[in-house]
C-alpha cells in the first residue's frame, strides 16, 4: 500500500508528510526542494482489539494510544508538479514516474490561494484550478503512455474486447493498473461494446481519465485552512467538485501538536478535538490556545489524520487486521498481544494475509481462525475490517 501526497510546489506537502510520518524532510519555501522523493511511514487510526478483549497491547509494527491502534501505511512526498509536467516542465517527468507506484493520491491544495500555479506566494488565487491542473497533467501523462502504443495493441488483439483488454493491462501494469481496473471502466464507460479499433482520440481520451479515476483514486487535503478567506474557498471547491472528497486542514497545526506531544508538553491523540496540556511555557501555552480555538473547535480537529484515514479506509476500502499466534492470548510467539496491525486491500483473503506475513506461511497454509468467535476460516474467506485471525500452517 503506498500513498502519494502530490499537488503543486508551496501547498503543504511535506508538512503533511512529516505531521503523518514525523519524519525529517526538509521543509521550506522554495520551489523545486522536495528533489528526491520521500518515502516514510504513516499510520492510520482505528479502534485497537485491545480495549474489547481487555487485554494491554504491546504493539511491534505499529502503535496504541488509549485503545486507538495506528497501522502503518507507506507514504511517498512528491516533488511539486507544474502545469505542463507531462511536457517535461520543472521535474515533470520524474513526478509522474514517482507516481506509478502509488494506490491513491492524496492531493494537497492551498485552499486559501496565496500561492500561484508556479508555487509562489500570491492573493486571490483560485484554488479550483489546481484540481482541474493536477488532473490534467495526470490524464495527458496516462494518454501520452498509451497512445504511443495504442495502434498495436488493437492490431494484435483479436476484435474480441477481452484480448485487447488483456493487452492494455499488460503495457499498464508498471502504473499499477490492473486488468480489473481496465475491464470496469470498459464497462463503466460504456465502451465494452465497441471495437477499439473504431475508437477515435475522443474516446480513448475518455476511457483513460475515467480509468485514472479508478486506478488513481484522489482526495483533496484543503490545506491552511486557518488563512484567511479559506472557508469561502472551501466552499467553492466542495461545490465545484461534488464528486471529490474534500477535507478541510491544517498541516502546519498537525505537526506542531505531535511534536509537543513527541516532547511531553501536550498529550495528544492525531486525529482528535482536542490536548491534554502537561508542561508548557508561557508562548507555548498561547500557540497551543490559538490552535486551539482556530482550528481544533472551529473544524473538530486538524484534519490530517482524517485524510489519511480516509485514503485508506475511504477510498481504497482497506481493512486492517491483526494476526496473532495464539488464538487465547493474541500473541506472537515471543508473548506480544496484538503484536501487527496490517493494512490490506479491499477484497484481499486470509491466505493473501499468510502470503504477505512469509511466503512460507503462504505455501503451507492449512486453515485459519477467527479468534473473536473461533470459528475455522478457509483460505478463501475475505478480511473484515479489525479482524484477528491465527493462520495455522
Ligand atoms: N498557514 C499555514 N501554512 C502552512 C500550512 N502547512 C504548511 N504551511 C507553510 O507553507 C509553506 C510550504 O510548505 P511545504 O510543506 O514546504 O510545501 P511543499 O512545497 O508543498 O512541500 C511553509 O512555509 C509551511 O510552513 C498550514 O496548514 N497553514
Ligand atoms: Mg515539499
Amino acid at each position: 500500500m503506498l500513498i502519494g501526497v502530490i499537488g503543486k510546489t508551496n501547498v503543504g506537502k511535506s508538512t503533511l508528510f512529516k505531521a503523518l510520518t514525523l519524519a525529517e524532510v526538509e521543509i521550506s519555501p522554495r520551489p523545486f526542494t522536495t528533489i528526491k522523493p520521500n518515502r516514510g511511514i504513516a499510520y492510520v487510526r482505528v479502534r485497537c482489539p485491545c480495549t474489547e478483549f481487555k487485554l494491554k497491547c504491546n504493539p511491534v509494527n505499529s502503535f496504541c494510544i488509549d485503545g486507538n491502534r495506528f497501522a502503518p501505511v507507506e507514504i511517498l512526498d512528491v516533488a511539486g508538479l507544474v502545469p505542463g509536467a507531462h511536457l517535461g516542465r520543472g521535474l515533470g517527468n520524474k513526478f509522474l514516474d514517482d507516481l506509478r507506484q502509488a494506490d491513491c493520491l492524496i492531493h494537497v491544495v492551498d485552499i486559501s490561494g496565496t500561492t500561484d500555479e508556479n508555487g509562489n506566494p500570491t492573493t486571490g488565487y483560485d484554488p479550483c484550478n489546481d484540481v482541474r491542473f493536477v488532473e490534467q497533467e495526470l490524464d495527458e501523462w496516462i494518454f501520452s503512455i498509451v497512445s504511443q502504443h495504442f495502434d498495436r495493441i488493437v492490431r494484435v488483439s483479436s476484435i474480441k474486447g477481452e484480448e485487447f483488454a488483456k493487452n492494455l493491462a499488460r503495457q499498464l501494469s508498471g502504473l499499477g493498473i490492473s486488468l480489473d481496473h481496465i475491464t470496469a471502466t470498459l464497462h463503466s464507460c460504456g465502451l465494452d461494446e465497441m471495437d477499439p479499433k473504431d475508437w477515435g482520440e475522443e474516446e480513448l481520451r475518455k476511457f483513460l481519465k475515467n480509468l485514472r479515476k479508478l486506478a488513481k483514486p484522489m482526495i483533496i487535503a484543503a490545506n491552511k485552512i486557518d488563512l484567511p478567506g479559506a472557508t469561502q474557498n472551501l466552499e467553492r471547491l466542495k461545490k465545484e467538485f461534488p464528486e471529490l472528497r474534500v477535507i478541510p486542514c491544517c498541516a502546519e497545526a498537525e505537526l506542531a501538536l505531535r511534536q509537543a506531544a513527541r516532547k511531553g508538553m501536550i498529550k495528544y491523540i492525531p486525529g482528535d478535538d482536542h490536548f491534554e496540556v502537561i508542561k508548557v511555557d508561557e508562548a507555548q501555552a498561547r500557540a497551543l490556545e490559538l490552535i486551539d480555538s482556530k482550528i481544533l473547535k472551529r473544524f473538530g480537529s486538524t484534519g490530517v489524520q482524517e485524510v489519511l484515514n480516509e485514503a485508506v479506509l475511504g477510498l481504497l476500502k482497506c481493512v486492517v487486521v491483526f494476526p496473532v499466534a495464539d488464538e487465547h492470548k493474541l500473541t506472537d510467539t515471543k508473548g506480544n498481544v496484538l503484536p501487527d496491525a496490517i493494512v490490506m486491500p479491499n477484497g484481499t483473503t486470509i491466505l493473501d494475509l499468510a502470503y504477505k506475513i512469509h511466503s512460507m506461511i503462504g505455501e503451507r497454509f492449512v486453515r485459519a481462525v477467527d479468534c473473536r468467535s473461533s470459528k475455522l476460516l478457509g483460505k478463501e474467506y475475505k478480511l473484515r475490517h479489525l479482524d484477528v485471525v491465527k493462520i495455522i500452517s
